[in-house]
């Protein structure tokens, strides 16, 4: 699309406004240079160069309401440019959200204060998602608009009918991850996704020049975006664009040439003005050009007012939609508020568990936990109508599809499967953008060894606490002949370092379906559920009904006396652990067998609880077909550990076990050395 004339303007002011809404983007402009010179740390540049933009989106277009800053249907907004917070802190005080007060903006990036150095998620209310990693706020607001869509088809328009906007800079779309959530955002044609690019032509470096030659207008076309090029400082024309897209069939990226750091007299323009505080003289200058003669914090009472009537724009919105909501069948508006709430179907949840655990009790299942998990998904899936799966091209190897399951298409949303394509990290940030959306659960499938592709995204679903639940199949050696570039070695490892995720590893598929109910439950924490390719042996007796796993380790074979050896492993290698009980037992030494499904909820549980599991047997092994790293804390560094300390190789699975010697006899050598 051309900014052409064409385009019927519905949201012009009248000329004479054009002084108020100057005076109203150099609020954003003030508020952002004395907040950076205040803390002498910060990003000053986006937020002077960007104002215009906001403005117009904030004051004329975005649907929200201050006092209900999660108000369901409210319009998104991701400031994918994280390191601008001051932007969206400017905002969020001007409208008038209530915790944003002058005092907080008085105390940019302090410890404690509500506006820290890059926007955080539940940190800060009125901010949608975790910013500051380039390119992921766009990709997560490629996940909403997919959220919203859905649920549109789920729950009607008349509940739920949002648009997702994101301004993104030129970081934002250099980034790899933004070429997947652009693909897939067009392929999808989520016509309700706009992102607004702040066009300065300026990175850390210098000039773009140094390091990018892309047209992103032709870029985002050729992945099926409508795309223009608008003068970012004219708020007609942004007013026109945005207009626009609203009546677009497709995403719409608006490509708004600004001047970085503008009304700044020496640095607008320039680097300089990127990531630093502008300093006394700078300041100084930047209020005669910009004509502001307020001093710092202080926002003169009109413009205030102004900005607080924007604040208030959309409350009848939010009125009207509260009395279709309230309008609705009382089992739909439950479903509806349920979902949004995150509040999971806990009965459905729980005889869906219990109907898969029967099934294994009546016929106990040697199958691959990848499939022991699809088995658990036939089940959960219907029972938990916010599961929406998916696999990023690995579809029939990673078995996140549900027979019943319908794919998610341009076409028709309300399927619950998306075919993500080969984009793990656009997969694992949109899924982060889903569940930030709120009234959906995402999951995930890929190979273990590719969360080394969305490491970034589940760093951030961790950071922000969301419920993401990522699939990770072929999970070890255990493999085979895909050899050592498709085999994990060190990604349990490093999984576990991460703060709150979750990495369950089941080892047979009871665990499975246990590991599933325990991501699903928890609220506020990513998982990785670490599943074989291959078959292993049913090892628990699926007729116990309480979930065994939530212990994180439980011992699974007891000892026949007081034990010698305690044998811990995980996964695949529990069996194995199993069958060296038996021949240690038959030598005479009494060993007990301890499965760890998930490391970290063993570590949350009491003292005490990991004590006894733990136990205090003079020999402790460790088994799992991955580096040690991490179980010392289990075994001691005085453990013994059987598993692996190099990468695989190409070969069966059998085979690679015994090269690796991860095999019952060098457990049972560990255990008698
Ligand atoms: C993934 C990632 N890499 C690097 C950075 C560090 N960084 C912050 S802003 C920035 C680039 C700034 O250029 P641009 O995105 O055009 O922002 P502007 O200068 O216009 O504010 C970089 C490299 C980051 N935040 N995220």
């Amino acid at each position: 699309m051309t900014a052409s004339a064409t385009v019927r303007v519905t949201q012009d002011r009248p000329a004479e406004d054009r002084a108020l809404h100057d005076r109203m983007a150099n609020a954003i402009r003030a508020l952002a240079m004395d907040a950076v010179q205040a803390a002498n740390s910060g990003h000053p540049g986006l937020p002077m160069g960007a104002a215009d933009i906001a403005t117009v989106l904030f004051t004329r277009f975005l649907k929200f309401d201050p006092t209900h800053p999660a108000w369901p249907d409210r319009d998104r907004f991701v400031l994918s440019a994280g390191h601008g917070s001051m932007l969206i802190y400017a905002l969020l005080h001007l409208l008038g959200y209530e915790k944003m007060t002058i005092d907080e903006i008085k105390r940019f990036r302090q410890l404690g204060s509500i506006t820290a150095g890059h926007p955080e998620y539940g940190h800060t209310p009125g901010v949608e998602t975790t910013t500051g990693p380039l390119g992921q706020g766009l990709a997560n607001a490629v996940g909403m608009a997919m959220a919203e869509k859905h649920l549109a088809a789920v729950f009607g328009s008349g509940i739920v009918d949002h648009h997702t906007y994101v301004l993104a800079s030129d970081g934002d779309l250099m980034e790899g991850v933004s070429q997947e959530a652009i693909a897939l955002a067009g392929h999808l044609k989520l016509s309700k996704l706009t992102v607004l690019f702040d066009d300065n032509g300026i990175s850390i470096d210098g000039p773009l020049s140094l390091s990018d030659s892309v047209d992103q207008v032709k870029r985002f076309e050729a992945a099926g975006w409508a795309a223009s090029r608008i003068d970012g400082h004219d708020p007609q024309a942004i007013a026109r664009a945005l207009e626009h897209a609203k009546t677009s069939d497709r995403p719409t990226m608006i490509a708004c040439r600004t001047t970085i750091g503008y009304g700044a007299p020496t640095k607008a323009g320039s680097e300089k003005c990127h990531g630093s505080a502008l300093g006394a003289d700078e300041i100084a200058g930047a209020r005669t050009k910009l004509g502001w003669s307020s001093p710092a914090f202080e926002i003169p009472a009109d413009v205030r007012e102004a900005w607080r009537a924007a604040g208030q724009r959309s409350a009848d919105a939010r009125h009207a939609w509260r009395r279709r909501v309230d309008a609705l069948d009382a089992h739909q508006r439950d479903e509806f508020e349920r979902r949004m709430e995150g509040v999971l179907p806990d009965d459905r949840l729980a005889a869906a568990v219990q109907a898969v655990k029967q099934k294994l009790a009546a016929t106990p299942q040697n199958i691959a936990t990848r499939a022991a998990s699809e088995l658990a998904l036939e089940s959960l899936v219907p029972a938990v109508p916010e599961m929406i799966g998916g696999s990023a091209d690995l579809t029939g190897s990673n078995n996140t599809k549900t027979k019943a399951m319908k794919p998610v298409t341009a076409a028709d949303f309300s399927g619950r499967f998306v075919h993500w394509g080969i984009r793990e990290h656009g997969m694992a940030a949109a899924m982060n953008g889903m569940a930030l959306h709120r009234g959906i659960i995402p999951y995930s499938g890929t190979f273990l060894v590719f969360t080394d592709y969305c490491r970034p995204s589940i760093r951030l679903a961790a950071l922000m606490g969301q419920r993401v639940i990522h699939v990770m199949t072929h999970d070890s050696i255990g493999l085979g002949e895909d050899g050592p570039t498709h085999q994990p070695v060190e990604h349990l490892a490093s999984l576990r370092a991460m703060p709150n995720l979750r990495v369950f590893r089941p080892c047979d598929a009871v665990e499975t379906v246990e590991c599933w109910q325990l991501a699903l439950q928890a609220a506020h924490t990513p998982s990785v559920l670490a599943l074989t390719r291959q078959n292993v042996p049913q090892l628990r007796n699926a007729g116990e009904a309480a979930n065994r796993c939530a212990a994180g380790a439980y011992e699974l074979v007891a000892a026949d006396g007081e034990a010698q050896v305690s044998l811990f492993a995980s996964g695949s290698e529990v069996s194995l652990a199993v069958e060296a009980q038996k021949v240690l037992a038959g030598r005479g030494i009494p060993t007990r067998v301890v499965s760890v499904p998930c490391f970290e909820l063993l570590f949350e549980a009491s003292e005490a609880a990991r004590r006894a599991v733990i136990g205090d047997a003079p020999v402790k092994v460790g088994i799992e077909a991955a580096v040690r790293q991490g179980w010392d804390a289990i075994i001691g560094t005085d453990g013994a550990f059987v598993g692996m300390t190099s990468f695989g190789a190409s070969a069966p699975a059998k085979d690679l076990y015994r090269h690796f010697g991860i095999t019952v006899d060098a457990i049972v050598a560990a255990a008698t050395r």
